[in-house]
């Protein structure tokens, strides 16, 4: 019996062997499904962008010579794309063309651009961008306004857009065993739809508008051109770190993968207060470089709250804060002084929830030594959820 080797499949399995031998992952099924996801990815943004050309403004003059260029991949396919297409998927270097791609520009008022530019000042996945690649993400965005219980996203759709919230409170809904239930919100702030986007996978869950809101929507395109690309360069530029941090060695490679394209990085000066005691929590630190001081106000004997804050520990590189209201669904239990400039890894909650599931005992365990040290630095038991 002589069975022909399909064209395409020796390069693209050298791609996975290559990969595999470079990150020595522990599970090489987990690896595979994400190293041939991310392909598939790359592949499918290839061939989607030319459809949403020239449906808007568009800022560029030229483009026709692209498009030629990219047909002619997609001729060639499988042999020099597959192989082009693995260098992006986990190697890239950079691609100046893709940097001449036109935007797709929806105008706006002054007044518009300050709401959108307030409401995505805190977005992670917007905080690696280059200030040029930023003004084209705000150029790209137009604006969504929701009415009560609007699904603004079905679990199970194909992914069109990213989100960012101006206002509104919108509840995430997850169906299982055809039960649907209620596992989170977005309160006024945050943004939601990049899963779909970034793993070209269906909807994970549903969102719907609890109330009147307003959004800004990034369309899918734009989203893979400018924010995709991104997280490939925040790969070449925070794997390894995420790879030497000690609480995330119990996660799968995958899992760690995943974390890097969902994080974004802030960097505080010294004295800034980057967490506040007694405030509602909405993301967890990693510390990438620098110093943080973690400072504590007792309750006198009356109760009473004391003005006095008291060090009573730091972090430094490798080192996280922030868990402790998210696992406990309390206020902040301290306050987060950078001694020092510092810099950090923010993960927002609810990915937090999504991809640090199993790391949550350890968690809880450094948690409960927390209460020991507390009595050991006050003397008395203090409600640290509060
Ligand atoms: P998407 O494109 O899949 C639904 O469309 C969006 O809901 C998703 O991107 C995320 O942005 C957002 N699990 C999955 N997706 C979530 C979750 C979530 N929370 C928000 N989204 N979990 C809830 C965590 C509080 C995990 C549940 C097990
Ligand atoms: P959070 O979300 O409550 C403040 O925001 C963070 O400070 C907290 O999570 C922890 O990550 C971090 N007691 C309370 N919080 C602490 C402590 C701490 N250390 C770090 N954090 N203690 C120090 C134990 C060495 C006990 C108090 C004496």
């Amino acid at each position: 019996m002589s069975a022909s080797v399909p064209a395409g499949l020796t390069e693209l399995l050298k791609g996975y062997t290559l990969e595999v031998l470079r990150r020595r992952p522990a599970d090489l099924l987990e690896f595979a499904v994400l190293y041939f996801t991310r392909l598939r990815e790359q592949r499918s943004s290839s061939r989607r962008s030319p459809v949403t050309r020239g449906e808007a403004f568009d800022r560029s003059s030229s483009g026709d010579g692209e498009e030629e260029e990219e047909e002619e991949e997609e001729d060639d396919f499988p042999d020099d794309f597959t192989f082009k297409v693995c260098a992006e998927a986990y190697n890239p270097d950079e691609d100046e063309d893709e940097g001449d791609e036109p935007t797709v520009v929806h105008p706006k008022t002054d007044a518009q651009r300050q709401r959108l530019q307030e409401a995505c000042r805190d977005i992670l996945l917007f905080k690696t961008l280059e200030q040029d690649q930023f003004s084209e993400v705000l150029d790209s965005m137009f604006e969504v306004l929701v009415q009560p219980s609007e699904c603004i996203i079905s679990q199970g759709d194909d992914g069109d857009n990213f989100y960012v919230i101006e206002r509104g409170v919108f509840e995430i809904l997850i169906q299982k065993d055809g039960v649907s239930r209620c596992v989170g919100r977005y309160d006024h702030k945050g943004s939601f739809g990049e899963l779909a986007l970034m793993y070209n996978t269906p909807r994970a869950a549903t969102i719907r508008a609890a109330q009147e809101g307003a959004l800004w929507a990034l369309d899918r395109a734009t989203f893979h051109r400018l924010i995709v690309k991104n997280n490939a360069k925040k790969r070449k530029m925070y794997e390894s770190f995420i790879e030497s941090v000690p609480l995330l060695k119990s996660l799968q490679l995958s899992e760690r993968l995943k974390i890097v394209d969902v994080v974004g990085m802030k960097t505080f000066s010294d004295g800034e207060r980057i967490i506040r005691q007694g405030d509602s929590a909405d993301c967890f630190y990693i510390v990438e470089s620098g110093e943080v001081k973690i400072m504590i106000r007792s309750k006198t004997q009356a109760g009473q709250r004391s003005q006095e804050e008291v060090e009573v520990a730091r972090c430094s590189r490798g080192q996280y804060f922030g868990e402790l209201a998210l696992v406990t669904n309390k206020p902040r239990a301290a306050s987060v002084y950078a001694a020092g400039e510092t810099r950090c890894l923010v993960i927002d909650v609810q990915a937090f929830e999504r991809l640090l599931g199993s790391c949550k005992e350890i968690l809880k365990r450094n948690i409960s030594q927390y209460e020991q040290q507390l009595l050991a630095v006050f003397g008395s038991s203090i409600d640290l959820k509060h």
